[in-house]
């Protein structure tokens, strides 16, 4: 009789261990999914891909020069510039603060892009 009690007593702690096991795992998910993280432009064929992009406050965006001829990145507003990019080089701008960030290539200033942060 007391060996069933306690068996059954442990098994009600196991399955409370579980469930809430269960609860951090979502959580976790869930927070992992508004973390800002890094995100990847391409530069080729003289356009932006993709030329807009919306991303969360502290994302960081990574130009990379896949055209085989250089290119810039530079804000409109002058928020940031990078240096003449050849073939595979990149450019790294973390957005700190919310707002719409529009760019282009001063080499070949109908190339445009936008980044639109929240
Ligand atoms: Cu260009």
């Amino acid at each position: 009789m007391r060996r069933s009690v306690s068996t059954a007593f442990l098994l009600a702690v196991l399955g409370l261990g579980i469930a809430g096991l269960g609860a951090g795992t979502r959580n976790f998910t869930a927070s992992a999914q508004q973390k800002p993280g890094t995100i990847e432009v391409k530069i080729d064929n003289f356009s932006f891909g993709p030329e807009e992009l919306t991303v969360p406050v502290g994302t960081t965006v990574t130009w990379t020069n896949r055209d085989d001829i250089p290119h810039t990145v530079a804000s409109t507003d002058k928020v940031f510039k990078s240096k003449v990019l050849d073939t595979d080089e990149k450019f790294s701008y973390t957005f700190t603060q919310p707002g719409t960030f529009p760019y282009f290539c001063s080499i070949h200033p109908k190339m445009t892009g936008k980044v639109v942060v929240q």
